[in-house]
């Protein structure tokens, strides 16, 4: 959401609440809810675009109400048009602080939704609710917000239409951030979803000697998604990404058949593998809060230390990119440099990085990869992925990749990363500092310029976007990873 469209929601909400003082249509009910948690269907005030109760179920006011399939029964919210709201009344906010805003959602297609406090004062968070594959398929979405301390009345704002309502929960941080972890136990902590309108096949790499349970080359039709049981003791090194065009096993993807290790399944299409500039996400798991450090996971890469208590994730363009993608954090994830014990410079802003314009057809196709003049015969580089089989556009090279994938390179040569010709734009430190990476030509290329018109993310190894973020590890943050159509 653009900052314009965020002042235009502020003012407009605050016109909703307006229209609630002077509307006929508002009805004040008795308090009737606990301090913390609140039934959608226990409101106090009310604003609907439709007269009676659609559902027919537990009132008999204008709000459209029906038994609910969710887990503890009792009833939801439905039919929820944009603009309608409710507000639940004596939230008691004993002190100012940290406080996990649950909301109890589900939703066909998707859908947005804002929390505040008092009429519009507060904006405590604006949600983006996924598509939850059914009006009855519940998932429960969470955001971690200030609350100073006092009497709140809660509102509940339906930003877009699509999406039902069960209930909604305020509860303090501390200590009640997920259950402790189990050195046994795992947690959904990533889900990753079709945006697309074609079948998807969601590959994952571990790092060599590291086991991980779930299903590879996996299947999922339009809209649908998979969660992923992620170890509590944490889980190193996890690469996923998305096929498309793929044979009935999940090979032979048209995109996304980059390969992987023999021994995990991939194989490669007959054309060879396609070079490794899949649209991804890439996080490493940390070991949850309540695991004693020695049962924590090891670290692959200093095999004498075991995972710390942050999640480590990237979903950066350094390599190209496939597919349109989007990451949403999903628990507290605060922005900015972590303390101890999980270091590392913290979440996105917002909660998400959000690559879902990107297209391939943005593609540079007059790159200027010449190293300011030094190599004219790169001053002109096409930088779209071509299948050598059937000529189709599979993705977008970045500048970094370009020079030094072989694969499907059809006659374009190719360098290793510190080779002059490469190294200005591979950046491999030593011998080019960060310094001398992000004042050179891989800050100035069209490939990094179209990225960061789209998204904050990694054009090149010390871009300024977000490369690198870092979030606690907890059993209630989870990532959701929607990758969208090849376009
Ligand atoms: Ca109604
Ligand atoms: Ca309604
Ligand atoms: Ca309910």
């Amino acid at each position: 959401m653009t900052p314009h469209s965020k002042s235009f929601f502020r003012s407009c909400f605050k016109c909703a609440k307006w229209l609630f003082a002077s509307s006929s249509m508002a009805v004040l009910m008795s308090a009737n809810v606990s301090a913390t948690l609140f039934q959608a269907e226990d409101y106090n005030v009310f604003f609907d675009t439709t007269p009676g109760n659609t559902g027919g179920a537990y009132r008999s006011d204008d709000v459209d109400v029906e038994a609910t399939a969710d887990v503890g029964g009792g009833f939801n919210v439905g039919w929820i048009d944009r603009g309608e709201w409710l507000v639940y009344e004596n939230l008691q906010i004993p002190s100012a602080g940290r406080y996990i805003v649950r909301v109890r959602v589900a939703s066909q297609g998707g859908a947005r939704a804002s929390v505040d406090l008092n009429a519009g004062q507060t904006v405590l968070k604006e949600f983006d609710i996924p598509d939850t594959g059914g009006w009855q398929n519940w998932t429960t979405i969470s955001a971690t917000v200030d609350i100073q301390a006092g009497t709140h009345n809660l509102g509940v704002y339906a930003t877009s239409a699509n999406w039902n309502f069960n209930w909604i929960e305020i509860v303090p941080e501390d200590g009640n951030s997920g259950e402790p972890g189990d050195p046994n136990g795992t947690h959904k902590r990533l889900k990753v979803v079709n945006g697309c309108d074609e079948p998807m096949w969601v590959q994952w790499l571990t790092a060599p000697g590291v086991q991980f349970n779930g299903p590879n080359r996996h299947r999922l039709s339009s809209g649908q998604s998979i969660e992923y049981d992620i170890p509590d003791k944490g889980l190193p090194s996890m690469r996923f990404w998305p096929g498309f065009g793929c044979d009935a096993n999940g090979h032979n993807c048209v995109v996304g058949a980059s390969g992987g290790p023999a021994d995990l399944g991939f194989t490669c299409p007959p054309e060879g593998c396609a070079p490794p500039i899949d649209s991804k996400f890439e996080a490493t798991f940390g070991c949850i809060p309540g695991i004693n450090d020695s049962d924590c996971a090891k670290n692959p890469s200093a095999p004498d230390q075991v995972l710390g208590r942050g999640d480590w994730w990237n979903s950066s363009m350094v390599d190209g990119f496939t597919v349109p993608v989007k990451v949403v954090v999903n628990g507290h994830c605060p922005v900015g440099p972590q303390p101890a014990p999980v270091y590392g410079p913290g979440g996105p802003e917002g909660g998400e990085i959000d690559c879902s314009s990107l297209r391939v057809a943005d593609c540079p196709m007059n790159e200027d990869l010449s190293t300011d003049g030094q190599f004219p015969h790169l001053s002109n580089v096409d930088m779209r992925v071509f299948n050598p089989s059937s000529g189709a556009v599979a993705g977008c090279y970045s500048p970094a990749a370009k020079l030094t994938f072989g694969h499907w390179a059809d006659g374009f040569q190719t360098y290793s990363p510190p080779d002059p010709q490469a190294k200005m734009y591979t950046c491999p430190t030593p011998p080019i500092s960060p310094d001398e990476c992000s004042s050179g030509p891989a800050d100035r290329t069209d490939y990094r310029n179209m990225i960061h018109s789209h998204c904050e993310t990694y054009a090149y190894a010390y871009d300024d976007g977000y490369g690198l973020s870092s979030c606690p590890a907890a059993t209630d943050l989870s990532y959701e990873v929607t990758f969208y159509c090849p376009q």
